[in-house]
């Protein structure tokens, strides 16, 4: 491990937020410091104390934190609230007209939403789903486009206590066919299609082939009408305008504990099989209002707009839920950032006034690539506040990010959190500290971050080890759905259940900011989306010519990391032109079985995969072999050396 924890940014500049943007700020320095001070006196009290304020609670909790069951932690547990509620409702009276969402269609339709037709929407279902016999805890599936109805949909589920489970609609019909059997899902909620690349995403098709393959739980199957393409409705099927047609636009919303479940999200581990994270309903509401406040800054009069698919979490904290539970405005944006041109995320921010920007650093520097006559083009004078989620951001990108789109005026907060954290756990409060390229700076006030050894104990300044959390956070992850020992063991076996174990690497330097340096597991990141080397690995096997199959990450200048696989055919090794055929036919099978995301970008085909005496494949040669580096290691053990040459592409 030492070897990939080694560090080697050396970036020192500091770059301080304007004076008109510290005037501004929701939480100035001395602010972000009684936080910080507040929460280390008294800590249960700082929770418990912001989720009276910020959560409107149909019955008061009494109790903050219960950890009777570690590592199952309970919050504001006898508390009773709906968080479709704290989205909508709670605003009406103040904001009915203000725009909740600016949609922006990729064929360039757009829509104005406002809470009070929002409201009526998320009603609308709500009571649909209800007559489709959708009850309080049943599981909902919901895969659809970035369109607002796929946020209608999610509010929907929460406002009846129905537990939704979104599948991003870039994966394909086995990978959705997997996660509605794991979660048990009554219902799949989907749409003809989506606009995507210039091209219709044919959802619905994927959705009836799931089913052929086997979703014995699905009794109905729920589908918008979006791009009016051709699709075969079935004997499960309803469309949407017909499951809300004649229904009233108030529903009463189904009161819940905290502990509720709210949802499950699917995320990638070490192994082949997903998991299924779990989230509860007054916790995770809670982290999702505060790093709206602390860390996007969002003020009355701010649009905000956050590019992420609802199918990963950022869309569900900071789509989904978080602004709308603050009474804010954002956008959604259904298409690509390249259709028609290189121009188009520039051309909405534009268009729509947006002032706060929210994007993945493997977007920036692919928008990087493409050059500054691009942003050029577009008024961006409206922007006050950049982010960055999903990787760590190369100081190039963020400079570039800083100079072109911000033009040195925007400061950038650079967000590190997970699927399991919920929301934002160490990002900038932009409006009380400096930042610096590529750190995502100091933990936020109530989360107690660290980074220890192998033993738990906490290294030196500018020492790579493992990040902890070491105290429990209102939007931790509950467990996995259906696997509570892989929960226990991943997230609390390694430091005997007393600290939450993230799986990166990091290291803080000697002004206490954390520098991330990437994963401990075999998890991959490819343009910010996890992906277990493992899940690549049985889609590869799962064709009928594979014997076996080892898949690395290598470094990539746009994606983070690409995808190298090698593989090991049953019969004969191709070569050639049969290696080429068989290459082609590989990258779309994993397509076929994972998503375009996960498709190898390189595969090297050898006789034998090499292996330790004990049996173990030689992870780190392979990723020095993906890399192109010299070899270092001892192969002196290998059955066969000439395996070597072979994944090396010389023999
Ligand atoms: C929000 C999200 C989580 C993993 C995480 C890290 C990596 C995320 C950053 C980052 C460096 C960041 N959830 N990661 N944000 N690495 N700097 N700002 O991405 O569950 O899909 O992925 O992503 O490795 O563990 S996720």
């Amino acid at each position: 491990m030492s070897e990939n924890i080694e560090s080697v940014l050396n970036e020192t500049r500091l770059f301080e937020p304007a004076e008109d943007f510290v005037a501004r700020a929701r939480i100035k320095a001395v602010d972000l410091e009684a936080l910080h001070r507040k929460a280390e006196s008294d800590y249960e009290g700082f929770w418990g104390d912001l989720a009276r304020e910020e959560i409107d609670w149909h019955k008061p909790f009494t109790k903050t934190l219960d950890d009777s069951r570690a590592p199952h932690f309970g919050w504001f547990t006898d508390g009773l609230l709906n968080i479709s509620w704290n989205c909508l409702d709670r605003h009406l009276a103040q904001r009915g007209d203000q725009a909740a969402i600016i949609f922006e269609g990729e064929p360039g339709d757009t829509r104005r939403i406002s809470y009070r037709e929002l409201h009526a929407e998320v009603c609308r279902f709500a009571n649909g789903l209800k007559a489709q016999g959708v009850q309080k805890g049943d599981r909902v599936v919901i895969y659809m486009p970035m369109i607002p109805e796929a946020v209608v949909a999610m509010q929907a589920c929460a406002r009846i206590g129905a537990i939704h489970s979104v599948v991003f609609g870039g994966f394909s019909a086995e990978a959705l066919r997997d996660r509605v059997n794991d979660a048990g899902a009554k219902m799949i909620v989907t749409s003809d299609g989506g606009h995507r690349g210039g091209k219709v995403v044919e959802l619905k098709q994927a959705v009836d082939k799931a089913i052929d393959h086997g979703c014995p739980s699905i009794e109905k199957v729920v589908v918008f009408k979006r791009c009016g393409n051709d699709v075969v409705m079935r004997k499960e099927d309803v469309w949407w305008h017909d499951v809300i047609a004649g229904q009233a636009d108030q529903c009463d919303p189904e009161w819940v504990d905290a502990e509720h479940p709210l949802f499950l999200l699917y995320t990638s581990g070490s192994t082949g099989k997903p998991k299924g994270i779990q989230h509860a309903t007054g916790g995770y509401l809670l982290n999702a209002i505060v790093t709206n406040k602390w860390v996007f800054d969002m003020h009355d009069g701010d649009v905000f707009w956050c590019t992420a698919d609802v199918g990963w979490i950022t869309g569900h904290s900071y789509v989904a839920y978080g602004p709308l539970a603050i009474g804010g405005t954002e956008v959604i944006y259904e298409g690509t950032p390249t259709v028609p041109d290189a121009g188009r995320f520039w051309k909405v921010c534009q268009d729509h006034g947006v002032t706060i920007f929210y994007t993945a650093p493997t977007a920036i520097r692919a928008l990087m690539k493409l050059g500054e006559t691009w942003p050029e083009k577009y008024d961006l004078s409206k922007l006050r506040l950049l982010g960055t989620v999903g990787e760590p951001i190369n100081p190039e990108a963020w400079m570039w990010y800083h100079t072109v789109i911000g033009k040195e005026r925007c400061p950038i907060v650079d967000t590190w959190w997970q699927t399991e954290t919920g929301a934002h756990m160490i990002a900038p409060v932009p409006g009380a500290m400096p930042t610096k390229p590529g750190s995502c700076t100091r933990p936020l006030p109530g989360i107690i971050a660290d980074v220890v050894n192998e033993e738990g104990h906490p290294v030196g300044a500018n020492q790579g080890g493992l990040l902890v959390i070491k105290k429990p956070w209102p939007s931790m992850l509950r467990t996995i759905w259906g696997d509570d020992d892989r929960f226990r063991k991943t997230y609390w076996g390694q430091f005997g259940g007393k600290y939450y174990l993230a799986g990166d690497s990091a290291r803080r330097d000697e002004d206490g900011y954390f520098w991330i340096m990437g994963r401990i597991d075999d998890v991959l990141n490819v343009s910010g989306h996890r992906l277990g080397t493992m899940e690549v690995e049985s889609a590869l096997v799962a064709h009928p010519r594979v014997a076996e199959a080892a898949v690395v990450g290598r470094p990539h200048d746009v994606k983070g990391e690409a995808i190298v696989a090698f593989v090991i055919c049953k019969g004969e090794r191709p070569t050639g032109a049969t290696a080429e055929a068989m290459l082609k036919e590989l990258r779309e099978w994993v397509s076929q079985e994972i998503g375009p995301i996960a498709k190898p970008d390189d595969i090297r085909f050898a006789d034998n995969l090499p292996k330790t005496r004990s049996g173990k494949i030689m992870r780190r040669l392979l990723r020095s072999i993906a890399r192109g580096e010299e070899i270092t290691q001892d192969t002196s053990t290998l059955e066969n050396e000439q395996v070597v040459l072979q994944l090396q592409g010389k023999a």
